[in-house]
């Protein structure tokens, strides 16, 4: 079978992709993008979205991705558009590194691609992530799916699926700060009600454009523009945002700057820059920014 170029060829207990191009699993787990995927001994990443435990594993040299525990049925519906298979990243990686410092970005996370989240996982996610480092948003998101998602058996071990909201209905303020998530469990608990009662609807939002839907996740307490960007580009399709987190900021500064100035002349820079194509340009920033702890002057990874 073939989709898109990709051959696709069914084993006993799952896929195998060939001529998969532009797909490294360390580069799209660990970008920083997404907080639920786990890195195994032999450098595959098992991980939950959309209610299944999928195992993930790149053979870049030979264009091959293996995906375990699933099937034809679930990669057509589901893990095609996860992973973003339908898009050509190899043109998205020859304009960008029409730039120099790009070019060396891409170079670092060749195998980058954004995957498409859910948009209530991302904003309840992002929300935990504020202020916050990429260890504890991950521990605190896995508490809660341990508290209130459903288990999943898979190779012999439970894994959880992230709660939706009716599964955090009746959850209290009391019960979700058992996650850890200190002062954000109180916009937790009201991101919940009011996507619940109807206030946020994300489906909606997922169709207005980049500003009219920051505008909206703007209403919910605890998102601000960071949080909504990131949740417009890792589950939105929104690729023309450019989230500046605090790594975002000092890459931008470092290499075009040269300068510390406001967010909002960051936000101008990108656009002008990037346009359609700051979403991507971002994730290849903010991996390399942080790998190589760029303008951080502390020799600390967030
Ligand atoms: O992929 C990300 N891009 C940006 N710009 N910010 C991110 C990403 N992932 C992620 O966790 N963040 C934010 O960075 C959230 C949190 O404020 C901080 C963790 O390093």
């Amino acid at each position: 079978m073939e989709r898109k170029n990709i051959i696709i060829k069914e084993i006993r207990n799952g896929l195998i992709l060939d001529n998969v191009h532009d797909f490294n699993a360390k580069h799209i787990f660990e970008c920083g993008q997404c907080f639920r995927w786990r890195p195994e001994a032999d450098g595959s990443y098992t991980g939950v979205a959309f209610g299944k435990v999928i195992n993930v594993k790149s053979d870049e040299v030979n264009k091959r991705v293996q995906l375990i525990n699933t099937n034809i049925q679930d990669f057509n519906e589901i893990w095609f558009d996860y992973f973003d298979l339908g898009r050509d990243y190899g043109e998205i990686k020859k304009k960008l590194s029409e730039d120099p410092v790009l070019k060396v970005a891409i170079q670092y996370g060749e195998g980058i691609r954004i995957l498409k989240q859910e948009p209530w996982e991302m904003l309840i996610s992002y929300i935990i992530s504020a202020n916050n480092r990429i260890p504890m948003i991950a521990r605190s998101i896995g508490l809660l799916s341990e508290m209130y998602g459903q288990p999943i058996e898979y190779n012999g071990e439970i894994f959880y699926t992230f709660p939706t909201p009716e599964e955090l209905s009746e959850a209290e303020l009391c019960d979700i700060q058992k996650c850890k998530a200190g002062f954000r469990c109180k916009y937790i608990a009201q991101a919940i009600n009011m996507v619940l009662d109807g206030t946020i609807d994300l489906d909606y939002i997922k169709n207005l454009d980049a500003d009219s839907a920051r505008e909206e996740l703007l209403k919910v307490p605890g998102v601000g523009v960071k949080v909504a960007d990131c949740i417009m580009l890792f589950s939105m399709e929104k690729y023309d945002t450019y989230p500046v987190d605090v790594w975002i900021k000092r890459v931008t500064e470092h290499f075009y700057l040269h300068e510390d100035v406001p967010m909002k002349s960051i936000h101008e820079f990108a656009r002008e820059k990037f346009g359609g194509l700051a979403g991507f340009a971002q994730e290849y920033l903010f991996y390399y920014a942080r790998e190589m702890k760029i303008g951080s002057g502390k020799g600390e990874l967030q």
